[in-house]
C-alpha cells in the first residue's frame, strides 16, 4: 500500500493555448482518488497550489512569455514537492509540462536529503530539452528537461538543488525534436528512445534495461507522463497532438513493467487539455494508466518478469 499524495497543478502559462488549467479538476472528475483506493492505496488530496504573484521578468528572447508566472509556479511546486516526497508518493496532476520545473525540483531535493542518486523518466513526444533563450515558441512547457539536467540559461530560475546526470534521463516516445534542441543532446548522455527505437525493439526491452540501471545504485525514480506521448487518436485532449505516439497497449505495458519494478517514487500527469477532450476520454486513459503504475493487473503472475 502506497501513500498517495495528489498535488493540484492547474499551470498554464508554459504554452497558448488555454484549458491545461482544468487537467486537475478532470482528473478528480475522472476518478483518480478512487481508482487508487480501489487497489488499495491510501489517498491524500491536497488540493491545488496556487503561486503567489509576482512582477513580470523581462527577457532578452522576445518570444518567451509569463517567465515570471511560471518561476511562480516552479518555487510554489518545488516546495510542494518536497514536501510530499517526505510523506508518500506526489501525484502532480498538471497543468502543462512546465509544471516539471517545479515538481523534478522538489523531488531533487528530496534526493539529497536521503542521499540517493534521482532517476528521471520522460514519457513524452517530445524532448523539451530548450532553455529560454533557444526556445522559438517562446513556451517554456519546452524547457524542463534542460533546467533538470542543470544547463545553463535559467538565470531567472531558482537554481536546480542537484542536477540530474543526463545518463539518468531516459525518453520514451519522442518524434518532435527542434534543431536547437537536437544539436544540444547530442554530446549529452540523456537515453533517447525515440518511435524509431520503440519500431525496431519493442517498449518493453529498452524500459526493463534502464529499470536495471535504476535498481543497481537504489535509485529514485521520478515519470513525467505527458498525454501526447499517446497517440492523439487514443488521447485527442493535448494542445500539440504529433502523429505516430505509442498505442493504448504499448503505454500500458510501461506502466505495467514500472509497477511491477517498485522503483517510482514520484509521478507528473501533463498536458492534458480537458477543453480539448472527447467526453473525458483522454482524462479516463490517464486514470486508467495511473491504475496499471499502482498495481492493477490483467492476469496476477506468481514471478516478476522485470
Ligand atoms: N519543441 C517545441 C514544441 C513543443 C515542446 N513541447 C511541446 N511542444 N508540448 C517548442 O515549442 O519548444
Ligand atoms: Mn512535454
Ligand atoms: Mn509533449
Amino acid at each position: 500500500m502506497t501513500h498517495c499524495i495528489l498535488i493540484g497543478a492547474p499551470v498554464d502559462s508554459g504554452q497558448k493555448r488555454a484549458g491545461c488549467l482544468m487537467g486537475p479538476a478532470a482528473y478528480r472528475v475522472a476518478g483518480l482518488a478512487q481508482t487508487l483506493v480501489a487497489l488499495g492505496h491510501g489517498v491524500e488530496d491536497r488540493g491545488d497550489v496556487s503561486p503567489a504573484p509576482r512582477d513580470p521578468v523581462p527577457h532578452a528572447n522576445p518570444a518567451v512569455h509569463h517567465l515570471a508566472e511560471t518561476i511562480g509556479w516552479t518555487e510554489a511546486l518545488s516546495e510542494a514537492g518536497s514536501d510530499a516526497m517526505a510523506n508518500g508518493f506526489p501525484i502532480f496532476m498538471g497543468g502543462d509540462h512546465s509544471l516539471s520545473l517545479g515538481s523534478v525540483a522538489g523531488v531533487a531535493r528530496h534526493a539529497v536529503r536521503v542521499g540517493r542518486p534521482l532517476f528521471v523518466l520522460w514519457l513524452d513526444a517530445h524532448t523539451d530539452f530548450h532553455t529560454p533563450e533557444t526556445t522559438q515558441s517562446g513556451n517554456l512547457h519546452g524547457t524542463p528537461v534542460a533546467y533538470i539536467a542543470g544547463r545553463l540559461g535559467f538565470d531567472d530560475f531558482p537554481p536546480f538543488p542537484a542536477p540530474v546526470p543526463p545518463a539518468n534521463i531516459c525518453m520514451f516516445g519522442i518524434r518532435s525534436v527542434d534543431e536547437a534542441e537536437q544539436s544540444a543532446l547530442m554530446p549529452e548522455e540523456v537515453e533517447i528512445n525515440d518511435m524509431r527505437v520503440l519500431d525496431e525493439r519493442g517498449i518493453g526491452a529498452p524500459l526493463r534495461e534502464f529499470l536495471a540501471r535504476v535498481e543497481a545504485v537504489n535509485g529514485l525514480l521520478h515519470v513525467s507522463l505527458d498525454v501526447d506521448f499517446l497517440d492523439p487518436t487514443i488521447a485527442p485532449a493535448v494542445g500539440t497532438t504529433v502523429p505516430g505516439g505509442t498505442t493504448f497497449r504499448e503505454a500500458h505495458l510501461v506502466m505495467e513493467l514500472l509497477h511491477e519494478s517498485g522503483l517510482v517514487t514520484s509521478l507528473d500527469l501533463v498536458e492534458l487539455n480537458p477543453f480539448l477532450d472527447d467526453r473525458g476520454r483522454t482524462a479516463r486513459l490517464m486514470v486508467d494508466l495511473v491504475g496499471s503504475l499502482m498495481g492493477r493487473k490483467v492476469f496476477d503472475r506468481p514471478t516478476r518478469s522485470f
